[in-house]
């Protein structure tokens, strides 16, 4: 085969090359001081584009959800998780080791916490029990295949937040894949929410940062906490001025990783020992289940990258595929026809 097609993320993209031009010529200052202007219009940008008074720029998706919770509440305090979220599974318990607060998961078996799950986990004054004092989403979803929830789903849940006076936090890492896939613009998901995180180092191929957007004064907390978690940057404006391309170029291109998912998943779907009902799949990510007699997940991994198509088993029977910028319709045509000669 020709080249490596790595599915494994969209974490794996590179800058585009009008990313490597802004980067070169970005205006630069002190960013701790406040003083790069660079940084200062993502920023804005950012709070624009998902309607929320502020933003600030941090270094990873982990750092603005971590962030994000711990300036919504205060050590004891508990948060309310989907029980596949990301938060809650791939972030090294970052919000109870540095922030004091409890995860409590319910089930997303759809993308979102179940509501009824949610209503019933919500507590009540009890010299026990720790505060409820934060319900987190995920949109699209990681490990739900990349789920999409709609904003009227959402507000199934955020409606139980609102009458308990609960702020909600949205993971929304990938949320520029849920707005493309429902074709309606971030802000509208993002208006369901206290706060949201986005990344631009995933399907918008930056290679550093996301942002936490919400309230002014909200965000004025979060920038003491990113400050104290070590994420104070200097110029930063070198990175930021990627993700100032990534917002304008990188978003409408999403549709495509969309298109290309859907033809892997329905390539798949075909495939013996292969479980995956392509219809399911809305966004760039394909989870599917191993059910082969001569392989499980991890050996079926193995054997698709050493034949190049690069691939995670993440779990025993499951292995994940993801579609993003720099893979190509006649990539996913290869990599299927490696995965038929692979399992037929
Ligand atoms: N996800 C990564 C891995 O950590 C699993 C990936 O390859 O998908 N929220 C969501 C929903 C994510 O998928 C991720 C990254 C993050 C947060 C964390 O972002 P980073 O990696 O920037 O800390």
């Amino acid at each position: 085969m020709a080249r490596v097609i790595d599915l494994r993320s969209d974490t794996v993209t590179l800058p585009s090359p009008e990313m490597r031009e802004a980067m070169y010529r970005a205006e630069l200052g002190d960013d701790v001081f406040g003083e790069d202007p660079t940084v200062r219009r993502l920023e804005e940008m950012a709070a624009a584009r998902l309607g929320k008074e502020a933003a600030v720029l941090v270094t990873s998706g982990t750092m603005g959800n971590l962030v994000g919770a711990l300036s919504h509440t205060q050590r004891g305090d508990e948060a309310i998780v989907g029980d596949q979220a990301h938060m809650l599974l791939y972030e090294v318990a970052g919000c109870a080791a540095l922030g004091g607060l409890q995860l409590r998961p319910v089930s997303d078996v759809g993308g979102l916490p179940d509501p009824d799950a949610v209503r019933a986990t919500v507590r009540g004054p009890n010299i026990h029990h720790p505060r409820t004092a934060l319900i987190c989403l995920e949109n699209t979803h990681n490990r739900r295949s990349g789920a999409v929830s709609g904003p009227d789903e959402m507000r199934r849940v955020t409606s139980i937040a609102r009458v308990h006076g609960i702020p909600v936090h949205l993971d929304g890492a990938r949320i520029f894949n849920a707005a493309v896939a429902l074709g309606i613009p971030a802000s509208q998901l993002a208006a369901e929410v206290d706060s949201v995180t986005f990344c631009l180092s995933k399907g918008l191929a930056a290679p550093v940062g996301s942002l936490l957007c919400g309230g002014r004064e909200y965000i004025g907390r979060a920038r003491k906490y990113r400050k104290m978690v070590g994420g104070g940057m200097r110029q930063a404006g070198i990175i930021a001025a990627c993700g100032i391309v990534a917002l304008e170029r990188m978003v409408d291109r999403l549709a495509e990783d969309h298109a290309n998912a859907r033809l892997l998943a329905e390539g798949l779907a075909n495939l013996p020992g292969i479980v995956l009902d392509p219809s399911t799949i809305r966004s760039n990510i394909i989870i599917f289940e191993v059910l082969s007699p001569r392989f499980n997940a991890t050996q079926l991994a193995t054997r698709l990258t050493d034949e190049g198509v690069r691939c995670l088993a993440i779990s025993p029977s499951r292995i994940r595929m993801v579609t993003h910028y720099g893979i190509v319709e006649q990539d996913i045509r290869d990599a299927l026809a490696v995965a038929h000669r692979v399992l037929r």
